[in-house]
This record gives C-alpha cells, structure tokens and sequence, in this order.
C-alpha cells in the first residue's frame, strides 16, 4: 500500500508522463508475454519466427504462428489494467502512451493515442509495393499476398528491422519532457525499448516500475510495484483520483 500511494503521489504531481507497456499488461487478458515458462517463445526459438530471414526462409510457417496468434487474439478483450491506462490520459495534461505490444488491446481498451513501437498484428504490408491496410479477417490461404502478386507480411518489427522512424521521434520527444515514466509488464531486455526508463531517467524523470518480477528496468525505479497490472494500476488510478478530488 505504501508502494502504491508513492507510485500515485509520482504520477499524480506530474506534469508530463510516459507509460510504457509490454507484454504483461495484456497477460491479464490470455494473451501469453515472449518469455517465461508460459511464454510464446517456450516452444520456439524467436529466430526461427520473429526475424526477416524466418520469413523469407518459410513465409508459410511465419504466418502460421501469426495466423494463430491473431486467432487467438480476436477472442481477448481489453483488462483492468488497460481500462486504468486509458483513464490516466484524461488525468494529466502531457500524457503519452508507447507500447511494444501489437494486439491493439490499448486502442480497445479506450486509448486514445498510442504509439506502436513494434507495429500491430491486425495490418498487414505488401513486402514488393508497400502498401499497408488492416486486415482482420482471417486469410483464406498462407502465406497471402496483395492485389499486385507481391507477399504480404504482418506489419510489425522484427529483430534487425528499424522501428518506424516517425513512431520513435514521437517517443524519444515525450522520454525528453517527462517528469515521470510508468513501465508496465516488460521483461526490459528489447532494445531500443529497453533503454526508454533510463533515458527519462537521465532527463530527471521519476521511474515507476509496475511487474510481479523484478526486471532490468528495476535498478532505475524509484518505485516497484511487485503486482499484476490489472490490481495495481486501477488501485493507482484510484489513489490518483481521491488525491484530485
Ligand atoms: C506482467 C504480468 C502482469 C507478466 N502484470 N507484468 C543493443 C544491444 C544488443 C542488441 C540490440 C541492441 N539494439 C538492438 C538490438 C537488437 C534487438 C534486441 O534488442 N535484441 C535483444 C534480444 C538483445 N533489437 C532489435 O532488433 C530492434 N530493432 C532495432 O533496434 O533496430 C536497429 C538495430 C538493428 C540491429 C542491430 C542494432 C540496431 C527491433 C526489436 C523488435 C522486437 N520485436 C518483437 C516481436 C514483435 C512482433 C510480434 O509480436 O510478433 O517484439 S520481439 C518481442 O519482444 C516483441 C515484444 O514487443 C518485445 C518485448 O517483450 P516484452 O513486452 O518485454 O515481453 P516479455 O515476455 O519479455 O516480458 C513480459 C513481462 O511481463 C515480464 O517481465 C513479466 O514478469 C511481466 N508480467 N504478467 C504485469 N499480469
Ligand atoms: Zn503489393
């Protein structure tokens, strides 16, 4: 409870936020994080899937674990903890939120604007004319391709692929003028999103931390609060809100 109230008084005296998300945050919902014993990656070797080589490799067996994923992602719906996030953007003037994740569940949640740091799940782009559209339905044959003969992929980064540059100028803006970063269910050990709590860090920013484990991100947090997302960010929202009142 004191971790709480001081994770609040953090957010609440800020003028400016970040939150920052990974996969934890959807956990809560049934979507399975990368790593750990329940993790995707316990039964496959990321490079084997999540690399531009797998897919040019075996574009088939690719699409067949996104295919899945999306599947099984049309079923989950938004959480507490994503619920909570969507209402911190109401309660601080400069909010911005940046997620690693794909699945869309912040948008769904209610959020409004979200920077999608690794792309999102449900788009799709043409790998020979570029074009990018959503695409929900499931595809009929794997791997599908676009109106132009070209392969299509999942519009999402890769390990070895840049982030999208416009995405990552907006993020590195908001880690330069926040007084407070909120890092939620990440493991910490993707980079460039690694980096984002000792950045703001350096700027003079307060780091909360918000994950059942301890992370790389906890040797910078001022605060850690050893809980799910989906109890302690509505607990926090809840502080936050008496404290305004
Ligand atoms: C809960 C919870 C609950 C559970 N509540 N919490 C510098 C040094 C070394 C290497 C590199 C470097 N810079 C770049 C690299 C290479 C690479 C990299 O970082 N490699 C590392 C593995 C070392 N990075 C890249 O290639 C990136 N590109 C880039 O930097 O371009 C320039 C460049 C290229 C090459 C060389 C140098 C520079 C691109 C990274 C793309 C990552 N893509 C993926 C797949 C996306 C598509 C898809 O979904 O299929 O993104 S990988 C995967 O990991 C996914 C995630 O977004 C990402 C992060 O995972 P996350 O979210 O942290 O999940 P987990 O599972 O790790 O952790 C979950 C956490 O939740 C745990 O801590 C739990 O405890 C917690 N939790 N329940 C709260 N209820
Ligand atoms: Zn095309």
């Amino acid at each position: 409870m004191k971790d709480l109230s001081g994770a609040a008084e953090i957010l609440f005296s800020s003028r400016a936020l970040v939150v920052l998300t990974g996969a934890g945050i959807s956990a809560e919902s049934g979507v399975p994080t990368f790593r750990g014993a329940e993790g995707y990656w316990r039964n496959y070797r990321p490079e084997d899937l999540a690399t531009p080589e797998a897919f040019s490799r075996d574009p088939a067996l690719v699409w067949e674990w996104y295919s899945m994923r999306r599947e099984a992602l049309s079923r989950v719906k938004p959480n507490p903890g994503h619920l909570a996030i969507a209402e911190m953007e109401d309660l601080v003037e400069d909010f911005t939120l940046i997620t690693q994740n794909v699945d869309g569940l912040h948008h769904l949640g209610g959020s409004r604007k979200v920077l999608e740091l690794h792309g999102n799940i449900w788009r799709v782009r043409c790998t020979v004319c570029g074009m990018r559209e959503m695409r929900k339905e499931p595809f009929e044959t794997l791997p599908p391709h676009c109106g132009c003969g070209g392969l299509l992929r999942p519009d999402v980064v890769w390990f070895g692929e840049m982030l999208p540059q416009e995405v990552l100028e907006e993020a590195y803006d908001a880690l330069g003028r926040c007084e407070a970063i909120l890092v939620v269910g990440t493991s910490g050990i993707v980079q460039p999103a690694a980096s984002f709590p000792f950045i703001a860090k350096g700027k003079g920013a307060r780091v909360v931390e918000v994950n059942p484990e301890e992370t790389t991100i906890t040797s910078v947090a001022d605060v850690s609060i050893r809980e799910r997302a989906g109890k302690a960010l509505p607990a926090i929202v809840r502080i936050w809100k008496e404290n305004i009142a």
